[in-house]
């Protein structure tokens, strides 16, 4: 995929310019690339070249220089490998953030024998030469791509090996299990027979965890992809106002003329920690005489319904309209929301049926509102649970995972039975394998590609 022989090199800080910016090296050739284009001394006052050494670490000041044409002042910092993060030799420059002096800093380290790093190149080198597992180096793309408090430290907390040190205690178990059955079969008279029981004990117990880990992917995901908040109900409730009071911007067109909202409006936001991706949706009517474009406005609204984890269900509560909706909204997780409260006295509201009372325009209780929305995310996360270990697995990690329930359940039905162990072990090193696609052990080149395909060039 990579061929790992090159020394390669990439700018690894955003393109445009800023105080610093930096440009990464990595391969066998690097400290001699590095030689060949950096000055401890200015040649424009010393005839004399500067002479040096570099050490591990050793933060050098000087200039990149094309021969004799300073391009500009750096610091320079090398690794000796294998303490760096490609495990290999580095050295990284740190020049001014522009961008036309990092272009020609990066073009000298071509020019004098290193090769463009491909995306997430350097990644893949602290892969596979050991220093990351595939679980890490999933989460370093999270950090990178994270764009909220709790996605940063999930995927900081698998960086610090938390993940990884999970399956290998899993993988453990399981081969231990697949030694003993398989000892017992070769050496039936010095091996102590596995008791089947002992053996369905141990595995149930892995299977619960697995289950553990399985279950905290639903966290997760919300917390890198954001719970999805629909604003529903009929025309004029003030769903635009209400997704206007969240944002605190005038993002939707808020009208008196019913049917404003045509089209789905998506905005992220974080409340209290939380990544929400709020939506806000044309108003639902069963009315004959609508335009084409409001019925797709409808029908649109009504799969939103579907795919929400929460829905904010507004009604204007002058003009109750909530039972039209009780069939849309069965089984759905909702907040049945009363709008307008500004509009009547407060002793003659009834309260039937509504979670939170707000006025839209005025904003009256949407600190309520956004209370009983935060509690609603936590319940479908492991926020309130006393567990302590919670890692936020990804989907491939989930659905792997799966899979190596399910061989284990399919060995633990073959326990059942009076079956050859020969079968029994199958299944668990089936189980085993897929651990090692999580960690990356053993994962298919289509995988890898995957992967570090998202990684951005220089990391
Ligand atoms: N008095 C009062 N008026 C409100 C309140 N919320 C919204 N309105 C008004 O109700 C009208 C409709 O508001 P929108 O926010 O556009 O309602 P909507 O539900 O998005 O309407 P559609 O997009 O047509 O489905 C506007 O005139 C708003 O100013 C509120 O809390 N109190
Ligand atoms: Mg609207």
């Amino acid at each position: 995929m990579f061929n790992l022989s090159d020394t390669i090199c990439a700018i690894c800080t955003p393109k445009g310019t800023g105080a610093i910016s930096a440009i990464r090296i990595s391969g066998s050739d690097s400290w001699n690339i590095a030689k060949q284009i950096f000055s401890t001394s200015n040649p424009q006052f010393s005839i004399l070249d500067s002479q040096f050494v570099f050490n591990h670490m050793h933060a050098m000041h000087g200039y990149i220089k094309d021969n004799d044409k300073i391009i500009d002042e750096v610091i320079i910092l090398p690794f000796k490998s294998p303490k760096s993060f490609t495990t290999e030799d580095g050295i990284e420059i740190y020049c001014h953030g522009g961008l036309q002096v990092t272009s020609q800093i990066l073009s000298l380290c071509l020019k004098n024998g290193a090769r463009q790093a491909k995306q997430g190149e350097f990644t893949f080198r602290a892969f596979v030469n050991g220093r990351i597992d595939l679980t890490e180096a999933e989460a370093i793309n999270e950090i990178i791509s994270a764009d909220n408090e709790k996605a940063v430290s999930t995927a900081s907390e698998i960086l610090s090996g938390s993940l990884k040190k999970k399956i290998l205690q899993f993988r453990e178990k399981l081969f231990d299990l697949i030694t003993r059955i398989e000892s017992s079969i070769e050496f039936p008279m010095d091996v102590a027979d596995t008791s089947k029981k002992e053996m369905a004990l141990s595995l149930n117990e892995i299977k619960f965890e697995i289950n553990k880990l399985i279950d905290s992917s639903k966290e997760g995901q919300i917390i890198r992809d954001g719970i999805k908040v629909s604003i529903i109900g009929p025309p004029n409730a003030g769903k635009s106002s209400l997704l206007n009071q969240l944002l605190e911007s005038e993002r939707a067109i808020v009208s008196e003329e019913p049917g404003t909202t045509r089209d789905t409006i998506e905005e992220k936001m974080i409340i209290d920690g939380w990544p929400v991706v709020l939506v806000d949706t044309a108003g639902i009517r069963e009315k004959r005489d609508i335009s084409d474009s409001e019925k797709h406005g409808i029908e649109r609204s009504k799969s939103t319904i579907q795919k929400s984890d929460v829905v904010l269900a507004v009604f204007d509560i002058t003009n109750d309209k909530t039972e039209e909706f009780s069939l849309l909204l069965r089984d759905k997780s909702k907040i049945m929301v009363g709008n307008k409260i500004d509009l009547v006295n407060e002793k003659s509201i009834n309260k039937n049926g509504f979670d939170v009372l707000i006025s839209a325009k005025n904003g009256t209780n949407i600190d309520l509102l956004k209370r009983s929305l935060i509690d609603r995310i936590k319940s479908f996360t492991n926020s309130n649970s006393s567990e302590n270990f919670t890692c936020h697995i990804n989907q491939r990690q989930k659905e792997l995972l799966i899979q190596c329930n399910y061989a284990i359940e399919n060995s633990l039905s073959l326990t059942d039975k009076a079956i050859s162990e020969d079968l029994i072990s199958d299944e668990l090193k089936n189980a085993v394998s897929k651990l090692d696609e999580i960690s990356g052990r053993v994962v298919s080149d289509a995988v890898i590609q995957n992967i570090f395909a998202k990684f951005c060039i220089g990391k």
